[in-house]
């Protein structure tokens, strides 16, 4: 190997491998070409090797001209990676776009079971009349849920409520959320304005129209000079917030052990407009609550004084109110979880 030799090899080099780093289709092409000519492999290293066998006095001649190879080289391997790399990130640019002005997924929006909905709205619309909402507990025993509401034991009465019982205490499922009014009278005193919404439980052969678990609100008046009058315009309030400005409505005399007088308080059918058809079994009009001023006994169970107070209550089935306001047939809906019903409410 001569001087002459290198030489020419070394420009070959330069040539072969600048025209190389030109016409690199890519990046990836380019780190081959880097590897091959300046790594320790390469072949620039390898004509280096050759220097050893020169002459003392060529050596330096050759090395620099083997540095200015590897410049060059360099040179145009970075100058190709700069266009390449640019054109690679402006193709992934497009490539990748994220079009941030895109809307999102909507997110699935849960809503209130239909009981509950219509609940709260019974329990508006008497807010607005000054009444707080009250809860009692589901288990009680049988002197709150019975005795203090003017039903002894072995009364008939009892007929009216089919029991669960938990126990031979006297220990019960409450047929219905009037002894929480009671548990309210007890900590309470009078003006009272209570409503008492809750879950209640009776032992039932179920049907479309019957359930062993229902709700109830409730609501209790007890001021001096209540009368029976206050009743009938606050209900009317209600049935018109409830079901339209000018239904009309109606007391119809009723019974119930804890209230003295008892009414069945009507509004004109929803369904036919009075005009007498299968939905309201060709009367006209609806039941939606039963009401009536307390009963004396029950006022001094409570311990409230009946000779200088009186007191109205009325009670509702939840879930009748819901089937007028959404014509659900069949009770058994409401308990059934089912997503394709509890959506049709949003
Ligand atoms: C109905 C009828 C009613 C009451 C509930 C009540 C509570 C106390 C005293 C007197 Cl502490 N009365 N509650 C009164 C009349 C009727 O509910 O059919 N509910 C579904």
């Amino acid at each position: 190997m001569d001087l002459a030799q290198l030489t020419s090899d070394l420009n070959a080099l330069r040539d072969r491998a600048s025209s190389a780093a030109v016409s690199a289709p890519d990046t990836a092409a380019l780190d081959v070409i880097e590897l091959d000519v300046l790594g320790k492999k390469g072949e620039l290293t390898a004509i280096l090797r050759g220097i050893g066998a020169l002459p003392a006095e060529d050596r330096p001649r050759v090395g620099a001209i083997a540095n200015e190879v590897r410049i060059a080289v360099e040179a145009a391997i970075g100058l190709a990676r700069a266009q390449l790399g640019s054109a690679e990130l402006a193709t992934r640019l497009t490539a990748e776009t994220v079009d941030v002005t895109t809307p999102g997924r909507p997110i699935r929006r849960g809503s209130l079971h239909p009981i509950v909905e219509t609940a709260r709205k019974i329990a508006d619309v008497f807010a607005q009349f000054g009444f707080v909402v009250y809860e009692g507990p589901e288990v009680e025993d049988d002197v709150t849920n019975f005795q203090m509401l003017n039903i002894p034991p072995d009364h008939p009465a009892r007929d009216l409520w089919d029991t669960l019982y938990l126990d031979m205490e006297g220990r019960l499922l409450r047929t219905h959320t009037s002894p929480g009014q009671i548990r309210v009278m007890h900590q309470e005193r009078p003006p009272i304005r209570a409503l008492l919404p809750g879950r209640c439980f009776r032992y039932e052969a179920v049907d479309a129209s019957h359930a062993s678990e229902f709700f109830q609100v409730e609501g209790l008046m007890i001021d001096e000079g209540t009368s029976m009058a206050d009743l009938k315009g606050l209900l009317d309030q209600f049935a018109h917030a409830m079901f339209g400005a000018g239904r009309a409505t109606r007391f119809r005399p009723g019974y119930y052990p804890f209230t003295e007088p008892s009414v069945a308080f009507d509004i004109l059918c929803v369904i036919c407009n009075g005009e007498k058809c299968p939905a309201c079994s060709r009367t006209g009009w609806m039941t939606i609550l039963g009401a009536g001023m307390v009963h004396p006994v029950v006022l001094r169970y409570g311990g409230i004084d009946p000779e200088r107070y009186q007191g109205f209550a009325f009670g509702m089935g939840v879930e009748r109110i819901a089937n007028l306001r959404h014509a659900v047939g069949d009770l058994r809906q409401y308990m059934e979880d089912d997503l394709r019903f509890l959506g049709a409410f949003r």
